[in-house]
């Protein structure tokens, strides 16, 4: 292997980066080999304080101009544009970016869901013909007596409107509960179509256009909840109409899943095409037979990050780790292909790759990267690309030269609660409901519901935040469900596994026995964030919880967030009635106009709000207190109260 020399200075100790044994483990042999990781670059690239605060501004070349937090308030641009208004653009252009990931993907979907339909892409086909019509009924379409194509047909026309429509409200308004609907009304963000939304809010942002940062959130809003009722929620939805909705199933997740006598290939990225094709390749008995004929046991299909996330809970596919494991993973020596298309795909892969001579390859017409080789995936043929990048894997596998160190970590655990799936589970009938969820959230066995999401992110210790926030979180009677990175930090932890019950309040832990389910429900990647909007939604309408997701004991957090896609996802929560809090750092200088009418000013409008601490016990405090306030608001708080006096007297019986 060829050596690298480290250009960083100061040395990273691994166990203050990382509770990820197998990541340490990794970091540990980097250091010997001389290679480098974001980690390093993190220790050793100081964030630019002004930056971070989002008090820069250079959309215009008679800037850039610095405001920082130390500034007077009253200083202002070359333009006299305030603090304020800078910091509104910037987070506005953040969510922009974040929404355009997401509906891109989305729009990828819907470009794979119309070929199919129009019989022009015979490699796929409509897996899940229940979903197709449940989504097509709820949006006002006729199934009854028709085709799937004609249904198909028509789901895909209405869909389409998600992105390109200039006018009237989203298809998926129609999943919004009335009152929240009625909010949004009133204040004119109920989403077009994503690209227009999009486009207005670059508009906006330019120099000299808005310049009052409550305007600029407003358009900020709609556009995030095109992403999270839109781009996002189409994403998910025809995902599982393609491929299948997901329904819980046995995982392993961690490095350990990697095998010294196989070749592994990993799919690391977003979009699910290119992986459901790459799971027709690995299992295609003639190139099975040539990876047996390089001397390989077999071949071993693996994800990391949300791609991964979706196929570990659609088809139980193994996961090797999260966002800040997807170098070191490489340090292991025994990956022969890492594949990737979109999103969170660190150009530092490639020096590292090349350190240990696995290929590296992108897919994505809009993913290049300078040094990795690319084979462009074709939904029309795409067994071409996927096909051709195993065969590279096995010569790969074949001529491995380095040394051959895989951590020997797995954790089993059960993930795929699709929101389909919790309705039957807790329904436990023919007809799934949701009425269990909220009779036991009613009675306080559980206290509330928390969604805990996003990235991991080398500025904090890799996983903790987000492990010790939702021990707390189930301490505190809060069911957890978790999507992304999230969620294989938890899977590491262990507590994806009915088993981790014992370590929830009485409460929960009393649901969790009595339903068998673990008290954290991996739902899968970042867009399948819309599955909680969907379960919020469905929250509301089986009644007993408010009028409005606003009303409801709920609360959400990023506690390692990194992306732009994280504060768009974040914007739409909180345009949605969330409360919604994001760790590491806040990209929002306290004390200003702009960062009370986020944290506040939009709960007075009727909507949620935003909320920040890097701390995971303050964390679950500021979400505890929040569902505490919504109880007492509904008028359940005393309810659970008699709960847990009941827990105490059966405890004191039995003693
Ligand atoms: Ni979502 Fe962050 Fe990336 Fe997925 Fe992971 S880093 S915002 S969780 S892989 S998108
Ligand atoms: Fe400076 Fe205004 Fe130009 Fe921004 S738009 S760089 S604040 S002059």
């Amino acid at each position: 292997m060829e050596k690298k020399k480290i250009v960083s200075k100061k040395e990273i100790v691994t166990k203050d980066v990382t509770i990820c044994d197998s990541t340490a483990q990794m970091l540990e042999k980097a250091k010997r080999d001389g290679v480098e990781t974001a980690f390093d670059r993190a220790a050793n690239m100081k964030a630019c304080p002004i930056g971070a605060n989002s008090a820069c501004c250079k959309h215009c070349s008679m800037g850039p101009c610095r405001l920082n937090a130390n500034a007077p308030y009253d200083k202002v641009g070359v333009c006299g544009a305030t603090i304020d208004t800078i910091m509104a653009r910037n987070f506005a252009r953040m969510v922009a970016a974040g929404g355009s990931a997401h509906t891109d993907h989305g729009m990828s979907m819907l470009d794979l869901f119309r070929e199919v339909v129009n019989g022009k892409i015979l490699d796929y086909e409509i897996k899940d013909v229940q979903k197709l019509e449940s989504v097509a009924q709820e949006i006002g379409i006729e199934t009854e007596g028709r085709s799937v194509k004609e249904i198909a047909t028509d789901l895909y026309h209405e869909l389409e409107r998600t992105y390109i429509q200039v006018e009237g409200e989203i298809p998926f308004a129609k999943r919004v509960p009335a009152k929240t609907l009625e909010t949004w009304r009133k204040l004119g963000i109920v989403p077009r179509g994503a690209m227009r939304e999009i486009m207005e809010l670059m508009h906006r942002t330019h120099m000299g256009v808005d310049q009052h940062y409550e305007n600029i959130t407003k358009q900020c809003s709609r556009t995030a909840l095109a992403d999270g009722w839109g781009g996002s929620m189409v994403a998910t939805e025809i995902a599982d109409i393609l491929f299948g909705t997901p329904t819980p199933v046995a995982v392993d997740v961690d490095m350990g899943v990697l095998k010294e006598d196989q070749v592994n290939v990993i799919v690391h990225g977003h979009e699910p095409n290119l992986f459901e094709s790459m799971l027709v390749s690995v299992t295609d008995p003639m190139i099975v037979q040539k990876a047996k004929d390089a001397g390989a046991k077999g071949i071993n299909l693996v994800g990391m990050c949300c791609s991964g996330a979706e196929m570990m809970v659609r088809h139980g596919i193994p996961h090797a780790g999260n966002f800040m494991s997807t170098e070191t993973v490489l340090v292991t020596g025994a990956v022969d292909a890492m594949c990737v298309d979109v999103q969170c795909i660190k150009q530092g892969l490639v020096a590292v790759a090349d350190c240990y001579k696995t290929p590296l390859f992108t897919t994505n017409p809009r993913c290049h990267i300078e040094g990795a080789e690319h084979i462009e995936f074709h939904e029309h043929t795409p067994r071409d690309c996927t096909d051709a990048m195993v065969i590279k894997a096995i010569h790969r596998f074949k001529n491995r030269t380095c040394e051959i160190e895989i951590p020997k970590n797995t954790h089993a655990g059960v993930h795929g609660f699709s929101h389909e799936y919790i309705n039957y589970m807790l329904g436990g009938t023919f007809r799934g409901s949701y009425t269990p969820l909220n009779d036991n959230i009613i009675n306080g066995r559980i206290r509330g519901v928390a969604g805990v999401v996003g990235c991991t992110n080398p500025r904090v210790k890799q996983d903790w935040v987000h492990v010790e926030l939702v021990k707390e979180l189930i301490k505190n009677d809060v069911l957890v469900l978790q999507t992304g990175c999230s969620q294989i930090a938890l899977a590491k932890a262990g507590l994806c596994t009915p088993e981790a019950a014992h370590l929830a309040g009485s409460g929960l832990k009393e649901v969790c026995e009595t339903v068998g389910m673990p008290p954290v429900l991996g739902i899968g990647s970042c867009v399948d964030n819309s599955r909680i909007l969907i379960a919020a939604s469905e929250m509301v309408k089986t009644g007993g919880l408010g009028e409005s997701i606003a009303d409801l004991p709920v609360a959400g957090a990023a506690p390692e967030w990194m992306s732009e896609k994280a504060i768009c996802i974040g914007q739409y929560f909180v345009a949605s009635g969330v409360y919604t809090v994001f760790g590491v750092t806040f990209p929002i200088v306290e004390e200003t106009k702009f960062h009370r009418h986020l944290f506040k000013g939009l709960e007075e409008q009727g909507l949620g709000k935003w909320g920040f601490t890097p701390d995971p016990y303050e964390m679950a405090r500021m979400m505890i207190a929040h569902i505490d306030a919504k109880r007492k608001a509904l008028g359940i708080d005393k309810a659970r109260e008699r709960v847990l006096m009941d827990m105490t007297d059966r405890q004191q019986l039995s003693a």
